[in-house]
C-alpha cells in the first residue's frame, strides 16, 4: 500500500477509452495507489445524460459504487460543427453494452452538477486534489468562471486532449476534446500555469487490441469486468477500423489511460515544457493546440506536454493492473 494515495476527481465523458482509464484507475485505487474523490461526468463522446449514466455503471463494475458522480454541464460554447461521437463509441458511449452492466445508483435528475463538486472540493482541500480531465474541458472551465482562481487549488491537472505535430482526429487539425469545446479548452489552458497535456502525439501510439484484452479475461473468464473488456474491445476495434485510427492494425486507441501512465508510470513519457496556445478563430483550425517549436528562449510556460511514449511498456502495465482488478474479486 502507498503511503500517499493521490486524491482524483476523473472529469470523463465515457467513452471506450474512458471506461478502459476508469476501470485501470479503479484497479490503481484497490491497490491504494489513487483515491478517487468524486467522478465529474461531462458532455461530449455521447450527451452529459449518457457519459453521467455510464460513469456510475463504471463505478459499480470496479465496486466503488459509493463515490458521487456528478452530471456534466451543457451549455458551454459547443461547436455546432463539431458532432458527439457515437458513431465510434456506441450511441451509449460504452459500444452499446451499457444494458450489460449493473443499473446506475446514482439519479441523474438529482445529482449535482460537475462544476458544483470540482468547486467545493477543491476549495475544501486546495493543493490536494489531482484533477484527471479525459474529455472536453466544459465542467473546468465552468467551475473557473464561476469561482475565479478555483483551478490553481488543485495539485495539478492532467489532460487528454490536443494535437501538436500530430494530425487532429475529428477535423484535420484538431482533437477531438479540444475541438468539442474550444472555449473552455482556451479558458483553462489561459488560467492554468501547471497544466500536463496528454495529446494525440502520445496517443496515437497507444493501441489495443483483442490479443490484450484475451490477456486480461483469462485471469477469470466469467467475471463481469472480463467479459465488459473483452465486448467493449471487441466493438472499439470495429469502429477504430472503419475510421482507419490504426494503421490498418487490428486495435484501437485508449488515448484516456494516457493521463494515469503520467501519473503512475512517468518513466513511460516524455515531455516538452511549454506555453500551449488555443486556436479558436481560425476557419480550418479551430480546436487547434499549438505550442512555439522554435529555438528561443521560452519566456512563458503553462504546461508540460507530452511529445514521446514509451507505448509497448505503458500498455504492459495498465495489462497487469486490469488483472489485478479481476483477481483481486473486487466486483460487486
Ligand atoms: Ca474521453
Amino acid at each position: 500500500m502507498a503511503n500517499h494515495p493521490i486524491k482524483i476527481i476523473l472529469d470523463t465523458d465515457p467513452g471506450g477509452d474512458d471506461s478502459f482509464a476508469f476501470l485501470w484507475l479503479q484497479s490503481l485505487a484497490k491497490q491504494g495507489f489513487a483515491e478517487i474523490v468524486a467522478v465529474t461526468a461531462v458532455d461530449g463522446n455521447v450527451h452529459a445524460k449518457d457519459t453521467f449514466v455510464g460513469s456510475c455503471k463504471l463505478l459499480q463494475l470496479g465496486g466503488f459504487s459509493d463515490i458521487e458522480v456528478g452530471r456534466g454541464v451543457i451549455g458551454g460554447s459547443n461547436s455546432e460543427d463539431v458532432e458527439d461521437a457515437g458513431a465510434i463509441h456506441g450511441a451509449d458511449g460504452m459500444g452499446n453494452l451499457s444494458h450489460t452492466l449493473p443499473e446506475a445508483q446514482q439519479s441523474y435528475e438529482a445529482a449535482r452538477f460537475s462544476d458544483e463538486i470540482l468547486i467545493e472540493k477543491l476549495q475544501s482541500t486546495p493543493g490536494e486534489i489531482t484533477i484527471v480531465a479525459i474529455g472536453p474541458l466544459t465542467n473546468l472551465a465552468a467551475a473557473e468562471q464561476k469561482s475565479p482562481g478555483v483551478l490553481n487549488l488543485a495539485k495539478e491537472i492532467v489532460i487528454m486532449g490536443g494535437a501538436f505535430l500530430h494530425y487532429g482526429n475529428i477535423t484535420p487539425e484538431a482533437e477531438f476534446n479540444i475541438a468539442y469545446d474550444p472555449e473552455a479548452a482556451k479558458l483553462v489552458f489561459d488560467t492554468c500555469k501547471h497544466l500536463v497535456v496528454m495529446p494525440l502525439d502520445v496517443t496515437h501510439q497507444l493501441i489495443f487490441t483483442p490479443e490484450m484484452a484475451a490477456q486480461i479475461s483469462a485471469v477469470n473468464p466469467a467475471s463481469p469486468i472480463a467479459q465488459f473488456v473483452t465486448a467493449l474491445c471487441q466493438f472499439m476495434v470495429g469502429t477504430a477500423m472503419a475510421y482507419r485510427e490504426t494503421g490498418g492494425q487490428a486495435g484501437f486507441l485508449v488515448h484516456d489511460a494516457a493521463t494515469l501512465a503520467y501519473l503512475f508510470y512517468p518513466e513511460t513519457l516524455r515531455f516538452r515544457h511549454a506555453q500551449v496556445e488555443i486556436e479558436t478563430q481560425g476557419i480550418w483550425t479551430r480546436g487547434k493546440t499549438l505550442l512555439d517549436r522554435r529555438h528561443g528562449v521560452q519566456s512563458s510556460a503553462n504546461a508540460w506536454v507530452a511529445l514521446e511514449v514509451d507505448a509497448r511498456n505503458l500498455l504492459a502495465v495498465m495489462i497487469e493492473d486490469l488483472k489485478l482488478l479481476i483477481q483481486n474479486g473486487i466486483e460487486r
